[in-house]
């Protein structure tokens, strides 16, 4: 039995040698379906024969270790190994570590759980490489869009030509579905991304929901001119219009903070982008969040109104198409005290918080009743090189998830659940 400052470090040792794995030369970016994916991937699975789990890649990438592979009820503890672009190690890569650590954990320590546990090292979390997002975990989940393997890279690749040069198999995505009879819950523990925990010196807190968001791809179109003779007030410059569209933006979610609003832009690009001609066409992104779905449909309606009115001022036109959209997803409260109770039995405070990010709970929700864990991260930092947990912290998460299992199994023992 190692104690939670061994768990720590042991989590730390394994995220070091997950961060080697990238697409890029510097930084680690290790985007869904790439070599360096599947690397990880093969890694992670390395990991979890070494824990004594039976293990195997699923149809859309997702790595699955087994433990107790002969009981039909299963614990699903996750998270995703897919990153965004120069990214830290801890976001999604520490849902996986932790489950890998907590099995090896409750074997070692013999605990009697009437379930099996599957740890899933998901793939498809953030959505950076295609024009969608959680696919992995929708597979499993049961709640895979067809039409999404038929999306598209900046480089033209679909996600279906994608996952069989990964080794994967997109005619057999509905095999990797779990039955709703057979999940128990879902786990995943996840640095929190914000400064909550920092903020009031907790370590750990537990997730009630996690907000909804919306993605659109905007284009707005001009005509391009001569930077040199054509008048201001004769132009109808894309680019100036999108960046006045992006102030109203900022605009609408600024207004919208009672409800935790936030909207981003995270990505742009002007044609024909040379100095002296002025931009006929803008593409840009907006990602768009609330604590509850209500307001953020409000606020999306008004931005349609407002881009429209800029649009028609300065004779441009502009389409606004969203391309992803996940509603509020609830932690169960079952999940919740089963947290809050393994968090009470280490002597720790029971912060309940909501995420402002997205996660694989998200898809996981359409098959099971989902739970999150968080962990104190630095500043708050996250999507970016300078993300940091503490060892002791990381080492405490997968005590806490230990228990959460242990409370799980005294539940399901209770209410005579035949697993
Ligand atoms: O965007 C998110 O919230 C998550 O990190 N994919
Ligand atoms: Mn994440
Ligand atoms: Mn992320």
């Amino acid at each position: 039995m190692r104690t939670p400052k061994q768990l720590g470090a042991h989590a730390e040792a394994m995220l070091a040698e997950l961060a080697a794995f990238s697409d890029g030369d510097n930084g680690l970016t290790r985007l869904y379906l790439s070599p360096a994916h599947r690397r990880a991937a093969d890694h992670v699975a390395g990991w979890m024969r070494a824990a004594g789990l039976e293990t195997a890649v699923d149809p859309l990438g997702t790595v699955r270790g087994r433990w107790k592979p002969e009981r039909k009820r299963r614990l699903l503890i996750g998270s995703h190994i897919d990153t965004v672009v120069d990214a830290g190690r801890y976001d999604g890569m520490l849902g996986v570590v932790a489950g890998i650590l907590a099995v090896e954990e409750i074997a070692a320590r013999g605990l009697a759980l009437p379930f099996g546990i599957d740890v899933l090292a998901f793939g498809d979390e953030e959505g950076v490489r295609f024009p969608t997002t959680l696919v992995s975990s929708a597979a499993l989940a049961g709640c895979l869009v067809p039409s999404d393997l038929d999306t598209r890279d900046a480089e033209g690749v679909s996600l279906r030509e994608a996952l069989v040069a990964f080794g994967g198999d997109p005619e057999a995505a509905a095999s990797a579905a779990y039955g709703r009879d057979e999940a128990v819950a879902y786990l995943e523990v996840h640095i929190e991304q914000g400064p909550v925990l920092e903020a009031e010196g907790l370590p750990l807190g537990v997730v009630t929901s996690i907000a909804g968001q919306s993605r659109f791809n905007i284009t707005v179109t001009g005509e391009a001119g001569h930077a040199g003779t054509v008048p201001m007030a004769l132009r109808r410059d894309a680019l100036a219009a999108s960046a006045e569209m992006m102030l109203a933006i900022e605009d609408v979610a600024r207004r919208g903070a009672a409800h935790q609003m936030v909207a981003t832009v995270g990505r742009i690009a002007a044609r024909p982008g040379a100095v002296n001609v002025i931009p006929a066409e803008v593409a840009f992104t907006l990602d768009i969040r609330a604590d509850a779905d209500a307001p953020r449909h409000a606020a999306i309606a008004e931005l349609e109104a407002r881009l429209l009115t800029i649009a028609t001022g300065r004779k441009v036109s502009a389409r606004m198409e969203k391309f992803f959209e996940s509603p509020t997803t609830p932690c169960a409260a079952r999940l919740q005290e089963a947290f809050a109770a393994a968090l009470g039995d280490l002597g720790l405070g029971q912060r309940r918080l909501a995420s402002g990010a997205g996660h694989d709970g998200h898809a996981m929700h359409h098959l099971t009743d989902v739970g999150m864990l968080f962990v104190r991260c630095r500043g708050g930092i996250s999507h970016n090189p300078a993300e940091f947990a503490a060892v002791d912290d990381m080492g405490l998460a997968v005590e806490a998830l230990v228990g959460a299992a242990v409370r799980l199994a005294a539940d399901a023992a209770s209410s005579g659940d035949r697993t």
